[in-house]
């Protein structure tokens, strides 16, 4: 078996994870070139390749997709190999069948195996022959009404029907009983036939509560297959994944060498070179199910590199160049537990809609032990509604599950951001749920604990007082040492130190409150509400780095940063964040109410509008719902303010900087 070095990389990728092959390829000395879109020419990893080409537009099927535009670049740099990242063109025929005419390596699996996972019921049957666990269900070829009524009959119910050709949960549908069969197979065929092309359908008994169970899996060109562990990544929603962890918690040693062995059996019976991951339906009985394979490097891969101590990147390129696996199974080993969260750029009080806007601040976490921020973003950049709206992941490791939690809990704490809505405060309530700390997961927990994970751990005067002191560290006021004529200067009183006033506006609402510095580094917050006074007390010590500070709130401990931008001043308080304007007269608009006309951010399809001219609507209220990309987003009103008139319809069709809303922005009164 003869080996080629690669000298050259082409990363067929952006965002985070072009930056995270990029690491490992350039500290194998490896000249790693990027291709970007017009929308990236600034983005961190653009700097970072040592060769960037650009090839096309924003729109990914003019840049990211263009088989042809990332072969040309390919061959313009004299690329050995390309690695397609995940998502993209990671699991396109095309890409690696191409590749394999023109002799560029591709790194991921020949063409042919990537082709055997797109259709789910020859890749059923396939999986099937390799003696691993399927659901119990029909796979065949024969689509009839009546066939299906044998079937469904043989199989009970309830049952779940998937398009053939689907993925990603698309098309599918549940069916109680058999006078639901018919109608949910022809609706299922007419989904399956508009979305794919193919109206190809299965039928599988439907597991109510399980568990998504994966196995990572590496072969080399020699046919050695090997399991690196498993990982379980039931937190998601819309089958969008939130966390993920490895290993599996739970498995009994048995099963999890099982299942680690049905997924090398799955890579042998479609000769698989490279990295890939076998999806498992799991229930707590300990029985687990063939779902799909994954043939390529995934999201979650960071959790699995540290519990294994190996580089995926590292290996996926060994192996591309011809390398061998060095170890045996039993060489492997799983070390602690490893969890990742994954930095969304959506707003969870906007139905977790994606978000566009300037990351005007950015503190990501450095310097906590056995935490690894993978993040494809920097401070000052512009967030567009192109692409996937994951901006970073966090990852954590601990000696159990419990250390490597809290541990991705402090890193969170420490991710601070203004200018663009992410899905951390979110993220790190579900780690704190009490069934997720207690390993209690299924595929349906975010919507089993919905309500609960929408509360904030403060109350609003907790965040004013919160806000009050990151306002009294921003203005570097010293209200450590009340002897200061600095703590007295406007209202001096004898006798005692002075009550001062403070007005702030929190989520469009003004309050205010008295505050008095009564010792050092001590406060009593005052706020008087329906004739009743009720005080906070408030203490803290500083931090030797930044601006952090460690705060006793009432009964509560609490780790406070801050940040500003223009007016804002930017609070987080744990892993909670919010802005706040202290002793600020009029709140300033953002830049899109200046002119009082919101305009469609790129071109799409109207999927709802939920305001009339004539409307109040409160801050923030979202006004128009927009299809593309695959992707919502919606127009949301950028202060309290009036409808003066909507320009669009649902199902219209609108282009970038059109016009959808005019809106005047004030008090209804
Ligand atoms: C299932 C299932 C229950 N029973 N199949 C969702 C995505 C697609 N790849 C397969 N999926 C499911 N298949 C049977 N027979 C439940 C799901 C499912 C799911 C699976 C993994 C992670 C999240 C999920 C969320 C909803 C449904």
């Amino acid at each position: 078996m003869t080996t080629t070095a690669i000298k050259t990389l082409l990363i067929a990728n952006r965002g985070e994870i072009a930056l995270r092959i990029m690491r490992t390829a350039q500290a194998s000395g490896i000249h790693c070139v990027a291709v970007y879109s017009e929308a990236d020419s600034t983005a961190p990893f653009v700097l970072q390749a040592d060769t960037a080409i650009c090839i096309g537009p924003a729109a990914a099927t003019e840049s990211y997709l263009k088989v042809d535009a990332i072969l040309q670049a390919a061959r313009d740099t004299r690329a050995d190999a390309i690695h397609p990242g995940y998502g993209f063109l990671s699991e396109n025929t095309t890409l690696a069948s191409q590749c394999e005419a023109e002799g560029i390596l591709f790194v991921g699996p020949p063409a042919d195996a990537i082709a055997s996972m797109g259709s789910k019921s020859a890749a059923k049957a396939l999986i099937d022959k390799a003696g691993v666990p399927l659901v119990p269900g029909y796979h065949g070829d024969e689509q009839t009404a009546e066939r299906f009524r044998t079937e469904a009959e043989k199989t009970g119910f309830p049952l779940l029907i998937k398009a053939s050709a689907g993925g990603g949960g698309k098309g599918m549908r549940v069916v109680r009983d058999m006078s639901e069969l018919d109608d949910a197979i022809a609706g299922a065929q007419r989904e399956a036939q508009s979305s794919f092309g193919d109206a190809h359908l299965l039928m599988e008994r439907y597991l109510e509560t399980p568990r998504h169970v994966e196995v990572q899996v590496l072969f080399d060109t020699q046919g050695n297959g090997r399991y690196l562990f498993d990982r379980d990544c039931s937190v998601q929603r819309r089958h969008q994944k939130i966390i993920e962890e490895a290993p599996a918690p739970g498995i009994p040693d048995n099963v999890r060498k099982a299942m680690g062995e049905a997924a090398v059996r799955c890579g042998e019976a479609i000769g698989y070179v490279g990295a890939g991951t076998v999806e498992f339906l799991y229930e707590s009985s300990g029985e687990f199910f063939f779902m799909e394979m994954n043939t390529r490097l995934q999201v979650e891969h960071p959790v699995t590199e540290m519990i294994t101590g190996l580089d995926l990147v590292d290996w996926q390129l060994k192996v591309a160049e011809g390398q061998a696996l060095p170890w045996a199974q039993e060489d492997l080993r799983c070390r602690g537990h490893a969890m990742e969260a994954r930095v969304y750029a959506e707003d969870p009080d906007n139905d977790f809609l994606p978000v566009t806007g300037t990351l005007h601040h950015l503190r990501e976490p450095s310097g906590l032990a056995n935490v690894r921020v993978d993040s494809g973003v920097a401070e000052g950049q512009e967030i567009t509604p192109w692409y996937d709206p994951m901006l970073a992941k966090v990852i954590a490791w601990g000696e159990d599950r419990d250390k490597a939690r809290q541990q991705l809990l402090a890193a969170l704490a420490d991710y601070n951001v203004m200018g663009v809505t992410l899905n951390i405060d979110f993220v790190s309530r579900v780690l704190k749920h009490p069934a997720f700390a207690g390993a209690d997961l299924t595929t349906h927990f975010i919507e089993q604990y919905e309500s609960e994970l929408g509360e904030s751990p403060f109350s609003v005067q907790e965040k004013l007082a919160l806000s009050w002191l990151a306002w009294q560290q921003s203005t570097r006021a010293m209200v450590d040492d009340t002897d200061s004529p600095w703590a007295h200067s406007d209202s001096f009183r004898l006798g005692g130190p002075a009550q001062q006033r403070c007005e702030i506006r929190l989520a469009g609402e003004d309050h205010s409150f008295q505050y008095q510095l009564t010792g050092n580094m001590q406060a009593i917050l005052t706020f008087a509400a329906e004739g009743k006074t009720e005080e906070v007390n408030l203490s803290w010590v500083s931090h030797e780095v930044g601006s952090s500070l460690t705060v006793r709130l009432g009964s509560k401990r609490v780790r406070l940063a801050l940040a500003e931008h223009g007016e804002k001043l930017g609070v987080f308080a744990d892993a909670c964040h919010w802005i706040a304007l202290v002793n600020h007269p009029e709140e300033q608009g953002d830049d899109a109410a200046s002119d009082g006309k919101l305009a469609a951010p790129m071109h799409g399809r109207v999927t709802a509008v939920s305001c009339a001219a004539g409307d109040t609507v409160k801050a923030g209220a979202s006004l128009v719902v927009m299809e593309a990309m695959k992707m919502e987003h919606a127009l949301k009103a950028p202060a309290d303010g009036r409808i003066i008139a909507v320009h669009c319809g649902v199902d219209d069709s609108v282009s970038s900087g059109q016009i959808l809303v005019e809106f005047e922005a004030g008090d209804e009164s």
